[in-house]
């Protein structure tokens, strides 16, 4: 706790610890209690009582009542909220991110790169605040003016995951205050102070506007009873869900029950083509990282490398050597590239998918090891798996939360196309290549199946612009960037007849 002491008195996070807060007031937890440890060296840091699923719905009805008033608080003055949030995140850039360093084990660089995608977000959303655009559209009918306007929905459930504890919060965050909805939010038990610490970033700008109602933000950390409890609270019109696809199936049946929106973000399982005309330095280091970085603990991480039969050997030769290289060790140590996995259940089902993938004719060509030298003793740390195998290995079509890569050899840009679409996943994908119709073939209609397909870059580390999310298994659903902020709106069609005339739609006549 001493490391983390500081940086929370410095967010705002003073006194003991507490699972559920409604704006800047707090509550200790009712339920069982929360360890928290650190990746890095397995450390217990904090304890304290999480929430009950009975204490959600006093925060989900003191979210209800701040909606009644937060609606009619002009768009760009949400916005404005949003930008003095995104400032204070500005403050607090490397705070935060040695939080996140030391809840979820992110080396620093990506750590600091997870809070500037909050910026980013927040500088994206206040721009949004001015430009929540409904369409006029031309009535068939004389003198009538037919127009849609888009309308905030109600307080919106948000559970999030341990491998982006803050960014994904604030992809739903930003976006649903500049919509008019307040936030209920559920992080994972795994990073808990994180998500007191952005918490309390948050409630302290909303405090600043008299305006604005306190409960327009609220936390509620606490184990699977309470996501459950959100999801099936009537007064969140929406929950947005990140997470596994096991996650995402019940919460997507609690909410499909009483007929609320759903935005799912689950698993991926994410391919890479490399084709014959691709510059191979940049696809090794694009894999790598995309591969191997966050510790391959990442929804966008790249889990199939398709690679064309010319290239195979050079290919594997040059990413086993520069796997070999990886510096794997604390996360917080200049230079380290591969931090720790999460935790020893981590450890658990990457043994055990490269154990399978072995039964299932996979050869191990690097990596899949404990690195137990020159690493912080209690921290889980591997060496990046590379595992040459089959296509047809069922393993192939799971995700493990873990760096492993299995490379599969091609022949037909065809085949490699339908590799990358044969698995029930359907985030992200990439090719490599310099003939431009490979790269329009693969982005296209008859490409790949996935939310996101890039050409000459990664699976991974997506810009905030973009409509975030995948399809399939992956959930459906899109966040961040584009026009996902819809998700977080109602659109009413408006029909108003200027005329002295009652003319019908579609020519019918009814004359009374
Ligand atoms: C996730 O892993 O849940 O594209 C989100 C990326 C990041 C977000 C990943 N911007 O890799």
């Amino acid at each position: 706790m001493n490391d983390a002491r500081g940086v929370l008195d410095r967010l705002g996070v003073s006194g003991s610890l507490r699972a559920v807060s409604v704006g800047e007031t707090s509550f200790d937890g009712k339920g069982p209690l929360l360890t928290v440890r650190s990746p890095i060296d397995g450390r217990e840091f904090a304890r304290f009582a999480g929430a009950t699923a009975d204490q959600v719905d006093g925060v989900v009805d003191a979210a209800a009542q701040a909606f009644a008033a937060f609606r009619r608080v002009p768009a760009p003055r949400r916005g404005e909220l949003v930008r003095r949030f995104g400032e204070r995140l500005r403050r607090h850039k490397d705070d935060l991110a040695q939080l996140v360093t030391l809840e979820a084990g992110k080396i620093v660089s990506e750590s600091l790169g997870e809070v500037q995608e909050m910026i980013d977000i927040a500088d994206f959303a206040v721009g949004l605040s001015r430009q929540l655009y409904g369409l006029t559209i031309a009535s068939e009918r004389p003198a009538h003016r037919l127009a849609e306007q888009w309308h905030p929905l109600g307080p919106v459930g948000v559970i999030t995951a341990f491998n982006f504890p803050v960014a994904v919060f604030a992809w739903n965050a930003a976006l649903a205050l500049v919509c008019g909805d307040p936030v209920v939010w559920k992080p994972s038990e795994k990073t808990p102070l994180t998500a007191l610490a952005c918490h309390a970033i948050l409630s302290s700008t909303v405090a600043e506007f008299s305006d604005v109602p306190a409960a327009v933000c609220s936390l509620v950390v606490g184990d699977g009873s309470v996501g459950e409890r959100l999801a099936a609270s009537e007064k969140l019109p929406l929950i947005s869900a990140t997470g596994s696809t096991r996650m995402g199936r019940s919460v997507a049946k609690t909410v499909a029950s009483r007929l609320g929106r759903s935005l799912l973000e689950l698993g991926g399982n994410n391919a890479m083509i490399v084709a014959p005309t691709a510059d191979l330095e940049l696809a090794v280091r694009s894999i790598v990282f995309a591969a191997a970085g966050t510790a391959g603990q990442r929804c966008t991480t790249l889990r199939r490398a398709i690679v064309h039969r010319t290239l195979g050997d050079r290919l594997l030769e040059r990413l086993g050597a520069t796997y070999q290289r990886l510096p794997v060790g604390d996360p917080r140590t200049a230079g380290t590239l591969i931090g720790p996995l999460i935790d020893e259940r981590a450890w658990q089902s990457m043994e055990r998918a490269l154990e399978i993938a072995q039964k299932q004719g996979g050869r191990v060509l690097t990596g899949g090891d404990r690195v137990v030298t020159g690493v912080p003793e209690g921290g889980v740390y591997v060496r990046p798996a590379l595992v040459e195998i089959d296509s047809r290995a069922s393993i192939v079509q799971e995700e493990t939360f873990a760096p492993i890569l299995y490379v599969h050899r091609y022949d037909t840009l065809e085949e490699a196309i339908a590799l990358n679409n044969d698995v029930p996943q359907g985030l992200s994908s990439a090719i490599f290549t310099n003939d431009v119709r490979e790269a329009e073939r693969f982005t296209g209609p008859d490409g790949s199946d996935c939310g996101i397909a890039n050409v000459n870059l990664g699976t991974s580390g997506a810009e905030i612009g973009g409509a975030f999310g995948g399809e399939k298994q992956t959930g459906g659903g899109r966040e961040s960037g584009s026009d996902a902020w819809k998700a977080y709106m109602r659109r009413a069609t408006n029909t108003v007849n200027y005329s002295t005339e009652l003319p019908l739609a579609q020519g019918v006549r009814f004359d009374v």
